[in-house]
């Protein structure tokens, strides 16, 4: 059986080679570029446009994160070739942590504090009203679901917003596109954790952006081209949001003249609110190599039609 690894950095290329042949120990697993005209299976993080052009890639492409929307996107994608994406593999707890971090921020009006220290000023502000401060977590997948049962511990009341209908205890569950208005309305910070998708792509646009209570937060760890950041950036200038916190952007890296950076009430991280680590990921996927090997089905299987 052969494997081959495609990333763009070469270092990782080879740790993630050597992470699955040591799960692997029958298989060739070996980075890309090669010589090989097909393998099996490849595991893949932003190929280059060229990847499959010299190679068949028999069974299936295993994403190296959560995220597929760019290897959907990929111009050489074979049609019928299945795509298995990581599910949490250690991603889940990253999230929380992170989530839970900005939220305590604003919760406890760091962003003010903040400010009143640039300007040296000395004042104590007013607490917010825990029971008036809810949470919004639009996608409450894998990672959502992980973040809301991190959030619970902190007595939010917490909301979650799915394609479709979910439960998860302690989290007021809404679904669909007539809820979406009602759900954003409530939300005093607004968590964005759905993929990247047609339906998704610049959704959080000026009038989406106004549906959220004066002094909102928005906090984006899902992809970038989820809001669009002009509109995003109106609505803090103008007053309406308090501030985002964005790990993740249309670009990346995020060009060094884009307005964020230098933004007061912009807070970024680059793109590590969840980090895949290669072990507990290279172990996930090997062990659904395996599966597929004896013929058994794996979870995690793309639905390109629904693009997550
Ligand atoms: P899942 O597929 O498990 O969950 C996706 C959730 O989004 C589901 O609840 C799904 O609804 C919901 N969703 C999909 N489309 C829509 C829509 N149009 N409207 C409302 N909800 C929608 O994914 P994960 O939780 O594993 O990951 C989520 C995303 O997080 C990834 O796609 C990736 O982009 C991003 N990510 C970012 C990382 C980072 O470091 N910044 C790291 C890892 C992931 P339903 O339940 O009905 O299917
Ligand atoms: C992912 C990511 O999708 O890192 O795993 O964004």
């Amino acid at each position: 059986m052969r494997v081959v690894v495609v990333h763009p950095q070469p270092d990782a290329s080879a740790r993630w080679s050597a992470a699955l042949a040591e799960r692997l120990p029958d298989a060739q697993v070996r980075p890309w570029p090669l010589d090989w005209q097909d393998a099996e299976f490849a595991v893949a993080w932003n190929p280059p446009d060229e990847f499959f052009d010299g190679i068949r890639v028999a069974r299936a492409l295993f994403s190296a994160g959560a995220g597929v929307d760019r290897l959907l996107s990929h111009p050489g994608l074979p049609a019928g070739l299945p795509v298995v994406r990581v599910e949490d593999a250690g991603m889940g707890r990253q999230m929380a942590d992170y989530c839970c971090q900005e939220v305590l921020r604003v919760f406890r009006r760091q962003p003010e504090y903040e400010q009143q220290q640039r300007d040296r000023v000395w004042r104590e502000l007013e607490p917010l009203p825990r029971a008036r401060f809810a949470i919004g977590i639009f996608g409450m997948g894998v990672l959502g679901e992980q973040v809301a049962r991190a959030l619970r511990v902190f007595g939010f009341p917490l909301l979650g917003y799915s394609r479709t209908p979910r439960k998860v205890e302690g989290v007021e569950c809404l679904s669909g596109p007539d809820a979406l208005p009602h759900f954003l309305g409530r939300c005093r910070v607004l968590i964005l954790l759905a993929p990247l998708t047609p339906e998704t792509d610049g959704l959080f646009d000026a009038r989406r952006l106004a549906m959220l209570p004066p002094g909102a937060w928005l906090i984006n760890v899902a992809r970038g081209a989820l809001a669009v950041d002009r509109d995003l950036l109106e609505a803090i200038d103008g007053g309406r949001l308090a501030g985002a916190t964005l790990d993740v952007f249309r670009t990346e890296p995020l060009p060094a003249e884009h307005p964020f950076w230098g933004h007061p009430r912009i807070r970024i991280t680059p793109h590590v609110s969840a980090v895949t680590l290669i072990d507990e990921t290279a172990e996930q996927i090997a062990g659904k190599i395996r599966r597929m090997q004896r013929g058994e089905t794996v979870t995690g299987v793309v639905d390109r039609t629904r693009g997550y």
